[in-house]
């Protein structure tokens, strides 16, 4: 089998690159691990800019998301027990985030593929990178119970975190940027009315909390809890105690509890791999990179590596030009380095930090959040870059 580009991955970067891909007129395979309903129904990310939301609209794939996505002009802060407003629209020339799951954009994504008569292969779990430092990549994998060689022009690692594409950049070549953080996420799906309007930030002594929402009848919540915590640990009941707790304000405000239908421990790190290509093999999304989740940016920064890599791939194949893919990497690392540094920014300002014995750290926080709340200035730096820089 042949293609133009071999895409590992129909997460979304896998998927709306090979949307992009199409629209170019560029053909494109898509092999992924696990199946279509896994894909659908896997609860994460819910925050979009303003750029992710026009890169979407654009390609024509922003239908369902214009009329169901929650768009909210601000964000809440709630420390020492008050509540106070980020007006994000206001500070930023009126640009806004929208509320969607991403396991709905992964619906979208999904079915304008198949309706195009796009490739997209589900349950593929033996997918091999080979001599991607060739001019002829290929992906080996058994397609339809048979043992198949798909040849490609390039290939895309657009499968996450845990993905089979890094490793195929040797060990040598490739340098490592992380950081592990003491803490990780408990995160819940609940079936009540969400109690905020809009997505909504606490700094507690017990940890953060994190109010957002999903829809007018699905709440999404999140805890800060220890890094090896297991879920079973986390019962319905000390969720939702511990939420009430660390939530609690002087204002007159009560969380609403309802039936909890997901919950699931989030692991909170940062990680980022340089360069992002070897040979033929570009990463793109979270094989490349992990935020930790307080920005809620990592959807964001892996679409818009897929940008950059379908305007790359257009320019050598439409106009036979490879300055762009040669820059691929430089030109998505800027974006990358400065959505980690405002994501660990947020994660440092939030959480609790152990080993803080005279409460040293967490007064500091209070102090940074008391500017934040209290200066344009400030309130603006957060705002810009919670919206997304539209240049980096
Ligand atoms: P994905 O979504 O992980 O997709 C990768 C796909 O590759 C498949 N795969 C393989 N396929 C073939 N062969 C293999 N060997 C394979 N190995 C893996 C996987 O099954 C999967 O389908 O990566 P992608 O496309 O780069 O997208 C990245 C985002 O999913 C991720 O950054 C966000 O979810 C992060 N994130 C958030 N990002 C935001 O922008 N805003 C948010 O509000 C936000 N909140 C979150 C988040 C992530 C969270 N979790 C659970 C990690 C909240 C949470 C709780
Ligand atoms: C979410 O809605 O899931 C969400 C919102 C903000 C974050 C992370 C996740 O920082």
């Amino acid at each position: 089998m042949r293609t133009q580009v071999g895409i590992v991955g129909a997460g979304p970067a896998g998927l709306l690159l090979s949307h992009l891909l199409q629209r170019a007129g560029i053909e494109s395979v898509v092999l992924e691990s696990r199946s279509r309903d896994h894909v659908e129904n896997r609860v994460r990310a819910g925050v979009l800019e303003q750029g992710t939301v026009d890169l979407l609209c654009a390609a024509g794939v922003g239908e369902r998301l214009r009329r169901e996505g929650l768009v909210h002009q601000g964000i809440e802060l709630r420390f020492a027990g008050r509540t106070h407003r980020i007006p994000l629209a206001e500070l930023t020339q009126g640009r806004c985030i929208t509320i969607y799951g991403q396991q709905e954009l992964v619906k979208d994504l999904v079915d304008a593929r198949l309706a195009a008569g796009g490739a997209v292969h589900f349950e593929i779990d033996d997918v091999r990178l080979r001599d991607v430092d060739s001019n002829a990549p290929r992906l080996d994998c058994t397609l339809a119970g048979r043992a198949t060689e798909l040849r490609c022009d390039f290939i895309a690692g657009c499968d996450g975190f845990h993905g089979v594409s890094r490793a195929a950049i040797p060990a040598q070549r490739l340098r490592v940027y992380e950081r592990e953080y003491p803490y990780a996420w408990v995160g819940v799906l609940a079936a009540v009315p969400p109690s905020t309007h809009e997505v909504l930030y606490a700094h507690h002594e017990r940890g953060l909390a994190m109010h957002s929402l999903r829809s007018p009848e699905l709440s999404r919540l999140y805890l800060q809890c220890a890094p090896d915590d297991a879920i079973d640990a986390w019962t319905d009941d000390r969720i939702w105690q511990e939420l009430h707790e660390r939530l609690a304000t002087s204002d007159g405000w009560t969380l609403r509890e309802g039936p909890i239908l997901e919950k699931g421990i989030t692991a909170v790190r940062s990680f980022v791999v340089e360069p992002m290509q070897y040979g033929r093999l570009f990463l793109a999304g979270d094989a490349a990179h992990i935020v930790p989740p307080t920005g809620a940016k990592g959807l964001n920064l892996a679409l818009a590596d897929v940008r950059v890599l379908a305007e790359a791939l257009t320019a050598w194949y439409c106009e036979s030009r490879r300055d762009l893919l040669e820059r691929y990497t430089e030109q998505c690392l800027r974006r990358v380095w400065r959505v980690q540094q405002f994501s660990t920014w947020m994660t440092t300002l939030l959480h609790r930090a152990p080993g803080d014995p005279s409460g040293f750290d967490a007064r500091l926080q209070l102090a940074q959040l008391a500017y934040l709340t209290s200066s344009r200035a400030a309130a603006t730096s957060l705002a810009e870059n919670y919206v997304g820089l539209e240049t980096v």
